[in-house]
């Protein structure tokens, strides 16, 4: 609060002198920041970049979907072609498993990913990430309900009935062996007093030489 003007005086006298190409460089980095701001804004907007930009014009299952029977496969179709090599798909579960699976396909503007065998009914997210024609990343996510369990959600919730009543695990387990408090090896100060000596006699040599 005291003098902001004064000290920003001060210091900025030397920067200026100091140096145009350091100038140069932040007005370089302003623009490129400020595109990269504009092409958001564009984006979020969706106004002006719709030639530039990728859009989502529909999907496989429907964002919004309520499905009884697991799809064996998830696509979504974009308004440009997709380069599947630039291009990732996703398929969580209400369980958090990802289950996409294999290689992303892409046919024109259609990219598609094949699933493993859903689990748990619930809502499932197929999230993505495309590459715009004009290189930009975009991202995004759709989403649909398994209504019904699919076929991967059989084994992990019928556990195999046991008849043998459930034996706790043994109470007494051996403890873990306690860690020895020089696990990590020998201690380190001895070598850092050694570097310190060996530097700050160097330091002391060098400067006797250069007086000499
Ligand atoms: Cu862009």
């Amino acid at each position: 609060m005291s003098s902001p003007i004064g000290r920003h005086a001060v210091r900025a006298a030397p920067t200026h002198v100091a140096g145009d190409p350091i100038l140069r460089t932040r007005s370089r980095l302003l623009r490129a920041t400020a595109i990269t701001l504009l092409c958001g804004v564009a984006l979020l907007i969706g106004v002006g970049t719709a030639a530039a930009h990728t859009q989502l014009i529909g999907s496989d299952p429907a964002d919004g979907a309520s499905l009884d029977t697991a799809p064996t496969s998830v696509s979504l179709e974009f308004n440009e072609a997709m380069q599947p090599q630039f291009s990732t798909l996703t398929l969580i579960g209400p369980d958090g498993t990802a289950y996409q699976s294999g290689e992303v396909l892409a046919d024109g503007g259609v990219v598609s990913i094949a699933v493993s065998p859903l689990g748990p009914a619930g809502r499932y997210e197929i999230g993505y990430r495309v590459i715009s024609q004009d290189g930009h990343p975009v991202t995004g996510s759709v989403a649909f309900t398994l209504t019904a369990p699919g076929p991967g959600a059989v084994a992990a919730t019928t556990p195999p009935a046991s008849t043998a009543p459930a034996t706790p695990a043994p109470a007494e387990q051996p403890a873990a062996a306690p860690v020895p408090e020089d696990e990590g090896g020998a201690p380190v100060w001895p070598w850092v007093v050694g570097a310190v000596v060996l530097v700050g006699g160097g330091v002391g040599a060098a400067m006797r030489l250069g007086r000499g």
